[in-house]
């Protein structure tokens, strides 16, 4: 790809959507990485002829933009102390806790701020460069909220949406941000800002009111003479890459092994998560232990397999979060199991898509009980590999999932005692009653799938803006 080639769309999202891989010459080359978002925008980027903007991830690395899985790619070069501040330190300490109802506490610091500022017009220059004439851009997620409005002033006639993939938090949490002037005003240099639920594009409408003094009506925000529309836009999952995977008779004989290594118990609960501290895995693995002491659960009946993969481990309460589960695991195995059958199989590690999904397969109980969570992809990753109509959700009322998905068993995470009723309630429900509600989970996420979503994203973003109407007529004074 040459420097001088323009796009026509371009994806603006913190890290490239590929991995370096190395073999066993030592010689490297990129692969696609793996994950919804990457799937769902590839196919959109091959037919607009599209580029990527991105971090490798790694620090310090120079990088021409390069072609891989033909895909344009334009990677930024993030120093190691820009990946420290920027990253590690405000996108992932200071909002990714304000925006998931402050559950850690968020770490305010200026020097922070300043990188996140810099590294942000990095971005927006990089996108300006690339973008065609009149071309649309994509910004994705918390660690670029500041790049919709840089880049509309250094490239007005562009068209551009931003997507938030994290919970937006209501006022009385987001006005504790030093910055939060500058974040509202930053994401309102988009034409269409989306959001993975309707609360949270309400709580944005009603900030930017407060902060930015502009006008809401409905879903629309009038803000320096134009008209920005906050949507929900909820995304969701590949439903046939995982009903081919479910397909393939490998996956299918590893889920019998799978039950069959774990001793035939007479139920298998399933976690599976990111080790993050807003997922409530502490709490989950409480409420299923507490039912062993309780005694209404006994060695044998139930084993918990809860897959945490490994994340953010430089961020100091990653590494705190890490500590406190595996105790909590070591100490509830040394209290309730019975020797060679491990109440809880904690497993600290990333697995491949096929062992996924044997796993959903195997699991009767899909146990996602997040304190808060944008959307929650495992709970409808599960619902798509589930195509026997098996099998029950958990699912807690604050993921965005929640709200498409009111036939699952429905959990406060916070609330200990309900949430073991509620696990019993799912490890006893009659097959009729697995059927009745996996078909309704079902049907949702097969017809609002990955594909849709994105579809229906730059739809409404390329569709005339109101703006071009009279603003008076779409904004009254309120
Ligand atoms: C953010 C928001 C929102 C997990 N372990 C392995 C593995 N995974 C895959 C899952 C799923 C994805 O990672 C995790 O997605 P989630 O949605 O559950 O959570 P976040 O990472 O926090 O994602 C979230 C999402 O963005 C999208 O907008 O839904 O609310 O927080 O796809 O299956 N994949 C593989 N091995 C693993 O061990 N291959």
């Amino acid at each position: 790809m040459s420097a001088s080639t323009k796009s026509e769309f371009v994806v603006v999202a913190n890290r490239l959507p590929v991995d370096r891989v190395v073999d066993e010459d030592g010689e490297a080359s990129w692969r696609r990485s793996p994950g919804g978002l990457v799937t769902a925008i590839v196919p959109v980027m091959q037919r607009r002829g599209g580029a990527w903007v991105g971090w490798v991830g790694a620090p310090d690395e120079d990088l021409e933009p390069f072609e891989a899985e033909g895909l344009d790619l334009v990677p930024i070069r993030l120093s190691a102390e820009e990946v420290e501040r920027y990253y590690e330190g405000f996108s992932n300490a200071t909002l990714w806790p304000l925006y998931h109802d402050v559950v850690a506490t968020p770490v305010y610091k200026r020097t922070l701020w300043d990188a996140y500022v810099r590294v942000n017009r990095r971005f927006a220059e990089a996108a300006a460069e690339i973008a065609d004439e009149g071309a649309i851009v994509w910004i994705q997620d918390y660690q670029l909220q500041l790049v919709p409005k840089m880049l509309r002033e250094l490239r007005p006639d562009l068209r551009i949406g931003f997507f938030l993939h994290i919970p937006f938090p209501p006022m009385e949490l987001f006005v504790q941000l030093p910055w939060r002037k500058q974040i509202i005003e930053g994401l309102l240099g988009a034409d269409l800002v989306g959001f993975q639920t309707a609360d949270a594009a309400a709580n944005f409408a009603r900030l930017c009111k407060r902060l930015a003094g502009a006008k809401t009506h409905r879903n629309e925000i009038v803000f320096d003479d134009r008209v920005v529309r906050a949507e929900a836009h909820p995304i969701s999952v590949d439903v046939n890459e995982l009903v081919e995977l479910i397909g393939r008779p490998e996956v299918r004989q590893r889920a019998v092994e799978i039950r069959e290594e774990l001793g035939n118990p007479g139920t298998i609960l399933l976690g599976v998560d990111r080790l993050d501290y807003t997922k409530g895995i502490r709490q989950r693995l409480q409420a299923f232990s507490e039912l062993f002491r309780d005694g209404r659960l006994k060695s044998g009946d139930a084993v918990f397999v809860q897959i945490a993969t490994p994340s953010r481990e430089r961020v100091e309460e990653y590494r705190l979060l890490r500590d406190d589960i595996e105790l909590y695991v070591g100490r509830a195995n040394g209290m309730f199991s019975e020797l060679g059958a491990p109440i809880i199989n904690y497993l600290h590690t990333s697995y491949t898509r096929d062992e996924l999904a044997a796993l959903f397969l195997a699991a009767d109980v899909m146990v996602v009980t997040p304190l808060r969570d944008g959307m929650n992809l495992v709970a409808k990753e599960y619902v798509a590999c589930r195509a026997d109509l098996r099998g029950s959700l958990v699912l807690s009322e604050f993921a965005g999932a929640a709200e498409e998905m009111k036939r699952a068993f429905l959990v406060n995470p916070y609330d200990i005692d309900g949430m073991k009723q509620t696990l019993l309630d799912a490890m006893n429900a009659s097959p009729a009653e697995q059927h009745r509600r996996m078909r309704a989970l079902r049907k949702r996420v097969i017809e609002y799938d990955v594909d849709r979503w994105a579809h229906d994203f730059l739809q409404a973003l390329e569709r005339p803006s109101t703006s071009e109407r009279s603003l008076d007529e779409v904004a009254p004074a309120v």
